[in-house]
């Protein structure tokens, strides 16, 4: 087994998946708005370090993605943010690119963007205790979307992230996350997304990145939200595994899926059921940002003093994570 293989292995072991708290200052000033909490540094590494010294760390999350302010932070017992998540137990990731902007030639459309300088940041990252990275492709359905060119210079950007990850010794998570927003069938979201992971796979094995030290981070195949025909859980769970199978090389260790919008139950059934029928050899679990922080953050609003009941709530949500990261969920376990 590889260096790499090893951590990627290691951060999905036995049901445990990833927590996403990468979200950039913008997107977190969002999410602290929305509970009415100012959004400072303070506050937003007093969240976060709630969270990261709660027990269920321990027991349920293999690998933590930070943002940049994040990794830079000290926690208010002075502690660097990488000691604490090893004292837990879990792995430091980073958020490597610098977000998607606007696709030239295709204005409806996102390009992610961070190459430039990259090697250089990576190296940096992996002095500060980093060990595995995140960089997130978008790309959205309608009729004519997502088109060649998003699909074809995301996967590009990608696997360039990926190859040079790994020539500095981290696992590289790649995202490329088809969004549910839209009125688009399950199908189109199968068929789409299949077409998407294919292209990054193509591209991924172009620039010599070796897949056995690669987490893919995919969306889960849903309708649109406002379409008229949603399909049940059964449907997404061997949609999901079917698309995998179909565009996924068996060398991948393992899955971690984003939750995209889903709210917390229904991210954990779907995960649930995707292992109940899981009949390949990949690790599926999770990298849920908000189907793993979204209860936690509304009670920690109401008083932000109160550690123990934030953590208590956080611990909940990801043991049902990895209970259905193994098959093991229920509805009687989530409701108890
Ligand atoms: C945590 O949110 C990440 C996005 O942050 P920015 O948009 O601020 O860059 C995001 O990439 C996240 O990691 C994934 O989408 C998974 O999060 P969800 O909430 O979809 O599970």
């Amino acid at each position: 087994m590889s260096e790499l293989n090893k951590i990627a292995t290691k951060i999905l072991d036995n049901g445990k998946g990833i927590l996403a708290a990468d979200e950039s200052t913008g997107t977190m000033t969002k999410r602290l708005q929305s509970v009415n909490v100012e959004s400072t540094p303070e506050n937003r590494i007093l969240f976060r370090e709630t969270l990261f010294s709660s027990k269920g760390m321990t027991d349920c999350i293999g690998g933590v993605i930070l943002f940049d302010e994040t990794i830079n932070q000290k926690t208010n017992d002075g502690e660097k943010v990488s000691e604490l998540l090893s004292k837990m137990g879990s792995l430091a990731g980073i958020k490597v690119d610098t977000g998607a902007k606007q696709l030239a030639g295709s204005p409806k459309e996102k390009i992610t963007e961070g190459l430039d300088g990259l090697r250089e940041r990576l190296k940096e990252y992996y002095k500060i205790g980093a060990r595995f990275t995140k960089w997130r492709g978008v790309y959205n359905i309608t009729k004519d979307c997502p088109s060649k060119l998003s699909i074809d210079s995301n996967a590009h950007a990608l696997a360039r992230y990926a190859a040079l990850v790994q020539e500095c010794n981290m696992v590289p998570i790649v995202e490329p996350e088809v969004l549910m927003d839209g009125n688009h069938s399950a199908d189109e979201c199968f068929n789409k997304t299949s077409v998407v992971i294919k292209k990054c796979f193509k591209d991924l094995i172009l620039h010599k990145v070796d897949l056995t030290g690669v987490i893919l981070k995919p969306n889960m195949i849903l309708a649109g939200t406002e379409s008229k025909n949603q399909i049940s859980n059964e449907e997404t769970a061997k949609l999901t595994i079917k698309c995998l199978k179909e565009s996924v090389p068996n060398e991948v260790p393992g899955i971690a899926f984003l939750s995209g919008g889903q709210s917390e139950v229904q991210a954990t059934e779907n995960l649930n059921l995707i292992n109940k029928f899981n009949d390949t050899n990949f690790i599926m679990s999770y990298s849920y940002g908000r189907a793993l922080q979204q209860s936690a953050l509304k009670h920690w609003s109401k008083d932000i003093k109160d550690i123990k009941g934030t953590q208590m709530i956080f611990d909940h949500r990801a043991k049902m994570c990895t209970l259905a990261a193994q098959g093991k969920w229920s509805i009687n376990l989530e409701n108890n």
